[in-house]
């Protein structure tokens, strides 16, 4: 954390076991983002709805990635072009570092940053990603959550940027819940590893877990009655991810029946739409989410 950073009045630092987090406490909004990670965990607009997903069994620390939130994944989506260890990228497993720190009426912007310098010698993956870089990721908490990752090429070659914002919603029921905005949309479905057309909205009645070629803006009810909406920007794909229950039950830090409660809506750059940022070059990607009640 830059000692320099002044934190207005409705953000904290606060040291706990899972490590240094930032606390937001404003009149309409609280929020939480872990430095490791620059991984938020928590969104509550006013009248203190949480509308993210958390594990309760994630593990916290170097090295882990934290279950739940909003995982950034970075530098590649996955397993990157060529099944790169470790999935979904380094960023998500290192310490980012708070860069600025702004409130206003709506609610509270937190910058942080990690760049190629912060990425220590030896990180698992860092040899697959040898580049100059700084990445820049911006949440704004408020009534919406806003998030954007932007990625400046420091180095003198062309770098290939993957990722995700791998955003983990709470939701009522998953068995009851549908998704629309994608419907005739090409899918990568990496469950029966074939590629569909979107008939429909999306439901779900097991494991489910597609890479969508559109993005954009979907939609999310519980049984027809709306919940909120998804906005995806600066990429061209949408994920949707739903363990299921076996899956569920396979992973440590996913309670058995977390699947129920969770859906991943994120906006992705997967393997194989790599964007290549030309040197001295910024390229940004986002995602909204508003709550019907916003
Ligand atoms: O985004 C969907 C996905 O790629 C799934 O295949 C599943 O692996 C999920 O990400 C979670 O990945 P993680 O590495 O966080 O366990």
């Amino acid at each position: 954390m830059s000692e320099t950073v002044q934190l207005p009045d409705t953000v904290s630092l606060v040291d706990r076991t899972e490590g240094p987090v930032l606390r937001v406490d404003h009149d309409r909004v609280v929020g939480e983002v872990h430095l490791h990670g620059a991984h938020v965990t928590s969104w509550a607009p006013a009248g203190g709805v949480e509308q993210l997903w958390l594990s309760s069994q994630s593990g916290y620390g170097v090295g882990s990635a934290i279950r739940g939130g909003v995982p950034i994944c970075f530098p590649w989506f996955a397993k990157g072009p060529g099944d790169w260890e470790p999935q979904h990228g380094f960023a998500r497993r290192l310490p980012w570092r708070l860069h600025h720190a702004v409130e206003d009426d709506h609610g509270v912007t937190l910058g942080l940053r990690l760049a190629s310098a912060d990425v220590p010698a030896g990180t698992e993956g860092g040899e697959r990603w040898p580049y100059g870089f700084t990445a820049e990721f911006s949440v704004t908490f408020a009534a919406t959550l806003t998030l954007s990752l932007a990625v400046t090429n420091c180095s003198d070659r062309p770098m290939p940027v993957g990722g995700a914002l791998h955003t983990y919603l709470a939701v009522p029921d998953v068995e009851r819940l549908t998704i629309r905005g994608l419907e005739d949309v090409r899918y990568v479905d990496k469950v029966d590893g074939g590629e569909h057309d979107q008939q429909g909205a999306i439901t779900f009645t097991g494991e489910t877990d597609r890479v969508y070629a559109g993005s954009g803006i979907v939609v999310l009810a519980d049984d027809g009655v709306p919940l909120g909406a998804v906005r995806n920007t600066g990429v061209h794909h949408t994920v949707v991810w739903n363990p299921g229950r076996d899956k569920a039950a396979a992973m440590a830090d996913f309670p058995d029946d977390g699947w129920r409660a969770m859906v991943c809506v994120e906006a992705a750059i997967p393997y194989g739409s790599e964007v290549t940022v030309p040197p001295g070059e910024t390229r940004t990607f986002g995602q909204q989410v508003v709550p019907a009640s916003a």
